[in-house]
């Protein structure tokens, strides 16, 4: 008998980093916060079992992304700001969290679709934050992208290269730290310099990243998040597009 009992439970948003309540069916909230639970401690053994039966209850892919995997480790993300959580705790977490990730990518991105774009995606140079990005790479080739991910510490020459093998429709710039998005800006210039700033469309992102920064530096777009990233790359790739600057804010308080 399925039990309709609906049940409560409180998260960090991870961007704004402000506590919100999820509400839904007891065995899948009771399994949202068991999954989170072991992510926040970090047992990367007990991840993926946690994962899958989330999935078995009948939760999207995507929710168990957001409220399980990512709820976990913004309790510990939450504790990193406020110093009482350290760099080993905040790397067994994320590794956690990946198991995990690793078990939903099939399911948010089925292969053997012919891409609708190709996109290189990066973590900038100087920069190790790879979590987001590997998000934004997940939902892009959900979306029907596909997505070369070159990892984290990127150097501008490396993405140039990359977005001339490939012949990327879209180079996605990720960066965590207020120092490294500055790496954003001498990337697009590096291209700029080396004639190429016509070949590809850029989006910027990334939690200091703001759509303003991002115009500022000469990118073509800016997503807050892995779901307006696909929103942002949908409108930047549509044929004939004029070239205005896309802000995914805007785009979704738009369509709200
Ligand atoms: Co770091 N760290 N960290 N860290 N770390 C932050 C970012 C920090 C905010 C924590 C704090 O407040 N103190 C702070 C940065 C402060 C600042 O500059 N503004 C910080 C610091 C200072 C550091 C070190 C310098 C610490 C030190 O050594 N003293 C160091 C730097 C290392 C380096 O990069 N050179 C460091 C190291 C690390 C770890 C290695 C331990 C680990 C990274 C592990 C990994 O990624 N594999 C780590 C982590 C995990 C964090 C926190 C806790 C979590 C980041 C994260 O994964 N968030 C973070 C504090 C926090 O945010 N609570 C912190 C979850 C993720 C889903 O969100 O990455 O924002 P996010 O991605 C979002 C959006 O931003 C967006 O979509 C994603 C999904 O919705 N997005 C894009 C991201 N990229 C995009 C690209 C796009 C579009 C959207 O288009 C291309």
């Amino acid at each position: 008998m399925t039990d309709n009992t609906l049940d409560t439970f409180d998260i960090i948003d991870p961007i704004t980093g402000e506590h919100k309540q999820i509400s839904g069916p007891r065995n899948q909230i009771a399994a949202l916060k068991k999954l989170a639970d072991f992510v926040e401690t970090g047992d990367q053994d007990s991840v993926p079992n946690a994962t899958r039966e989330a999935l078995d209850t009948g939760l999207p892919a995507f929710e168990v992304l957001m409220n399980g995997l990512q709820a976990g480790l913004a309790v510990v993300g939450d504790r990193f700001k406020r110093d009482i959580a350290f760099i080993p705790e905040v790397l067994v977490t994320a590794r956690a969290m990946q198991r995990g990730m690793e078990i939903l990518k099939p399911l948010l991105a089925p292969e053997g679709k012919k891409p609708k774009g190709i996109v290189v995606l990066g973590t900038v140079k100087g920069d190790l934050h790879d979590i987001g990005k590997l998000m934004v790479g997940i939902m892009l080739e959900g979306d029907g992208y596909e997505v070369h991910d070159l990892g984290v510490n990127v150097p501008p020459e490396v993405f140039l290269e990359n977005v001339i093998e490939v012949e990327a429709d879209l180079m996605g710039m990720s960066a965590l730290l207020s120092t490294t998005m500055m790496m954003h800006r001498e990337t697009i210039k590096y291209i700029t310099e080396k004639g190429c700033r016509d070949k590809v469309k850029i989006m910027s992102g990334g939690a200091p990243v703001t759509g303003k920064f991002a115009q500022e530096i000469g990118a073509d777009g800016f997503a807050a998040d892995a779901a307006s990233a696909v929103a942002v790359a949908n409108k930047l790739i549509t044929p004939g597009w004029n070239g205005g600057f896309i802000d995914g804010v805007k785009l979704s308080t738009n369509a709200a």
